[in-house]
């Protein structure tokens, strides 16, 4: 237990350092982020002691500072006056920037009394400038080797260590930048050789076509291999130049939001460390090889580099509600999606084609087959540590992309977005 305690407050303190770095960071950096920031409504309750003074005048410096918009405030003589004393309760709503809330809240906690507070989002920030993604690092601890007992490298602390080190490539990484090369270890190279062998076998008869076809140009041009794990910079190369695609590399899990918006820009975030040695099969987090035998060859097709565009437009400012859906459809098609060809199914989900035991499993006649269908797939709940019990048929991409398209146009949002590719950034239309 204090093993994990441990492990978490290192976790911590190296987030913090990764965020002070960013900062600094970005007051160098040539391209100046706009102070901007989600919105949030916010109702707060509290009683400020008459014994206290000047409470009120240090309670309204704190909403000064954090430059709340006031809608309403409102006071009255407390009910429970305590020593005899005529205190004073009071009811602020106003707006301020989501990020700032909890700020404000623990410290108007310092000065009043009773402080309790009701939240609602207003909307939130997303990125508009493709180097705005470097903003978007916000990871979910969740499979960690750190911290998840159960993860094969749990009680390896070399291959923690290895992790931690391949992390802080990406917690450095900046747009623009080039991907530091790993050199990766003779043990490392093992586990990927033992699985692109295995897979290589499998693909003829349970990959769709684009993806064979990709494979074939990543093998001819981009140093794929079963003795060689590519480095993403030249993947990320490969891809502009055939989607427009780029990759940039990521510690971990991200929170569904800022992996979505990335897709926004054409941004695909990969992990750059492999799974430990001792599962090669599958892995419920994703690494290096899920990314660049899952996801890349996928990516290098023009049709499926729209459909997953559009999941990342039709994110961008979202409800939580709308994100939980968009997350959905992204793990039942880009995922764990398959397709018609001719009159068999293939697989074209990344968590397919990453994953030996689950391709087979995903193409017997043991899951669920049904067809394609957005308003059903966002709500259709799942799992992420075992094979699925139910996979989802697309007739094509094209199809597959009208129907998102479609779906999209359902999704309230009080503002359109739009991405100019001559910018990389993205026009935000208010709607009326
Ligand atoms: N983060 N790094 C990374 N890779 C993913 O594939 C990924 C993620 N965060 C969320 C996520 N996938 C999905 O569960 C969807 O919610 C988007
Ligand atoms: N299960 C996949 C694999 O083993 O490669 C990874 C899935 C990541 C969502
Ligand atoms: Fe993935």
């Amino acid at each position: 237990q204090s093993l994990i305690e441990d492990a978490r407050k290192e976790r911590e303190a190296a987030a913090a350092a990764a965020a002070a770095a960013a900062e600094a960071a970005e007051t160098n950096e040539h391209i100046v982020f706009e102070e901007e920031d989600g919105k949030a409504l916010l109702n707060l309750f509290f009683t400020l002691r008459s014994s206290k003074s000047p409470a009120l005048s240090r309670t309204l410096k704190v909403f000064e500072t954090f430059e709340a918009k006031m809608h309403h405030l409102e006071t009255r003589p407390s009910r429970k006056p305590k020593d005899g004393l005529e205190d004073l309760e009071y009811f602020v709503r106003c707006e301020v920037h989501l990020s700032d809330v909890s700020t404000l809240v623990s410290s108007l906690k310092r000065i009043a009394e009773d402080v309790r507070t009701t939240k609602e989002v207003k909307f939130h920030w997303f990125p508009k400038k493709i180097a705005e993604l470097d903003r978007c690092h916000h990871l979910v601890t969740k499979f960690d080797p750190d911290l998840d007992q159960d993860h094969p490298g749990f009680t390896d602390p070399v291959y923690r260590k290895r992790r931690k080190q391949i992390g802080d490539i990406a917690f450095k990484y900046r747009h623009g930048e080039s991907i530091p090369r790993v050199e990766y270890t003779e043990e490392e190279i093992g586990t990927w050789r033992e699985v692109y062998s295995t897979l290589r076998d499998l693909y003829t008869t349970h990959a769709c076509s684009e993806y064979l076809d990709a494979l074939k140009l990543l093998e001819k041009h981009c140093t794929y291999s079963p003795n060689n794990i590519p480095q993403l910079e030249d993947v990320s190369n490969f891809l502009k130049e055939r989607t427009g695609f780029l990759l940039r590399p990521v510690a971990g899990l991200l929170s569904a939001r800022d992996f979505l918006a990335s897709l926004a820009f054409r941004v695909f975030q990969c992990t750059q460390y492999i799974r430990h040695a001792s599962a090669p099969m599958h892995s419920p987090e994703p690494d290096c090889v899920h990314e660049l035998l899952g996801h890349v060859p996928m990516l290098a097709d023009k049709t499926f580099a729209q459909f997953s565009q559009s999941i990342g437009l039709a994110s961008l400012g979202a409800s939580e509600e709308d994100i939980e859906k968009l997350s959905t459809l992204y793990w039942f098609t880009v995922e764990f999606g398959l397709c018609k060809q001719g009159d068999t199914l293939k697989a074209y989900g990344a968590g397919l084609l990453s994953s030996y035991g689950e391709l087979v499993h995903a193409l017997s006649d043991e899951p669920e087959i049904r067809e394609f269908d957005p308003e059903t797939v966002a709500v259709q709940p799942y799992q992420d540590q075992e094979y699925q019990s139910v996979y989802f048929v697309s007739e094509s991409f094209a199809d597959a992309k009208e129907k998102l398209r479609g779906y999209s146009t359902g999704i309230k949002r009080p503002f359109s977005v739009r991405f100019d590719p001559f910018t990389s950034s993205i026009e935000v239309l208010d709607n009326p």
